[in-house]
């Protein structure tokens, strides 16, 4: 799962990456309007992962993951419907955003507009995004006209995406982003490819320097499927480059239990309509990623599609019932060990053990 960290020219992007990914690149560049991306993979923490690894000491524990890109060179022309084909095709390709909004007053950081203002720069990039889904839309839209004569064959199809198109754009000219209609999966499934921006997830990071006041002072903001946070980006990435002993010790002094950049992997990771399921064992205790939904056979292909393909039963043990019992035995004398066969909905937190034949 990928996360693409947007945001206007030095409101703190590659800060923000940094104290996300425990990267240490420079910032502060700024003003080239060149396009620019970094990559890293990080862990996303669960603390259920922590207790399992404690419960079965295994050789390696692995958490689930999730790949931010720090995409640089928004700048032009944003507010202008101008971005630069590489670019969008840069932002079309995550499966949301982390929208990194500046907060913080530093008169040493020159602003793109002239002044702090998150509810202006938040809708600034909202908008943008409104404009280009609309215009997308509306190509749709006619070029679905202009095959309604040429191909008989294909007239209801074009029918059906017609009327959602129309829905689209009913939504867009409203100026609301996509991802607030309730669509269907078939729906979704018929627009997936056309790289629609509001669509996607959005975590709102507000950048507040020194201080960390309640997000809802700072910004109205409030959709489906978004998140609203503050980060004090430049301590965050501070903390990101102590090592883990110095950290614990640096978070105690200041009475803070977790660092920030730490809940805001788990909040983004929430947003992605994904959720995980464990393997257990001496040598592995693994979080693993699904779509919400999904089935038994299905997390079985996300292990490995020999799994999926061999697939006998599912062995599965809800994590809560594993925590109140205390350990595998228990579980299995109690009767809370269920085998499941393929269609059974996988549950998040599930700990699962495939049964399979090849
Ligand atoms: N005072 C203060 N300055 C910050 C904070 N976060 C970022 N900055 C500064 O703001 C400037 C821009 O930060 P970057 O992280 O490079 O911002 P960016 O969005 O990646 O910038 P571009 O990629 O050039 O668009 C740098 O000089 C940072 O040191 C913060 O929390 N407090
Ligand atoms: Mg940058």
């Amino acid at each position: 799962m990928r996360l693409g960290i947007i945001g206007l020219p030095q409101c703190g992007k590659t800060t923000i990456f940094n104290a996300l990914t425990g990267q240490n690149l420079p910032t502060g560049f700024g003003g080239s309007g060149q396009l620019e991306v970094h990559t890293a993979v990080v862990n996303v923490p669960d603390e259920r992962v922590d207790i399992l690894s404690r419960m079965f000491k295994p050789q390696k524990t692995i958490y689930a993951t999730v790949t931010y890109k720090d995409i640089g060179g928004l700048d032009s022309g944003v507010g202008e419907g101008g971005l630069s084909g590489a670019l969008r095709n840069e932002l079309q390709q995550v499966d949301g955003f982390v929208h990194v909004v500046r907060a913080f007053q530093d008169e040493s950081v020159a602003h793109p507009q002239g002044s702090v203002d998150p509810q202006r720069d938040l809708e600034l990039l909202e908008s943008e995004f409104l404009l280009l889904d609309q215009i997308t839309v509306e190509r749709r839209l006619e070029r679905l006209k202009d095959e309604w004569g040429k191909k008989p064959e294909f007239r209801r199809a074009n029918e059906l995406e017609t009327e959602l198109m129309q829905r689209l754009l009913v939504q867009l000219e409203a100026e609301k982003p996509l991802r607030g209609l309730d669509l269907t999966e078939d729906e979704l499934k018929l627009i997936r490819g056309y790289g629609l921006m509001s669509l996607k997830p959005m975590l709102v990071v507000l950048n507040t320097g020194e201080d960390a006041p309640a997000p809802e002072t700072l910004v109205t903001y409030s959709q489906p499927r978004t998140e609203l946070v503050c980060l004090r980006g430049a301590i965050e990435a501070e903390i990101a480059q102590l090592d883990p002993a110095d950290r614990a010790d640096f978070l105690a002094e200041y009475g803070i239990d977790e660092a920030g950049a730490q809940r805001v992997i788990r909040l983004s990771y929430g947003l992605l309509s994904i959720q995980s399921f464990f393997t257990v064992g001496e040598d592995e205790v693994r979080a693993w990623s699904m779509p919400i939904g999904g089935s038994a056979v299905d997390a079985a292909g996300v292990i490995h599609t020999d799994l999926a393909r061999g697939f006998i039963r599912a062995e599965v043990t809800a994590y809560a019932d594993l925590i109140a019992l205390g350990d595998m035995k228990a579980v299995k004398t109690a009767g809370k060990g269920r085998l499941e066969g393929k269609t059974y909905v996988v549950q998040d937190g599930d700990i699962i053990s495939i049964r399979f034949n090849i």
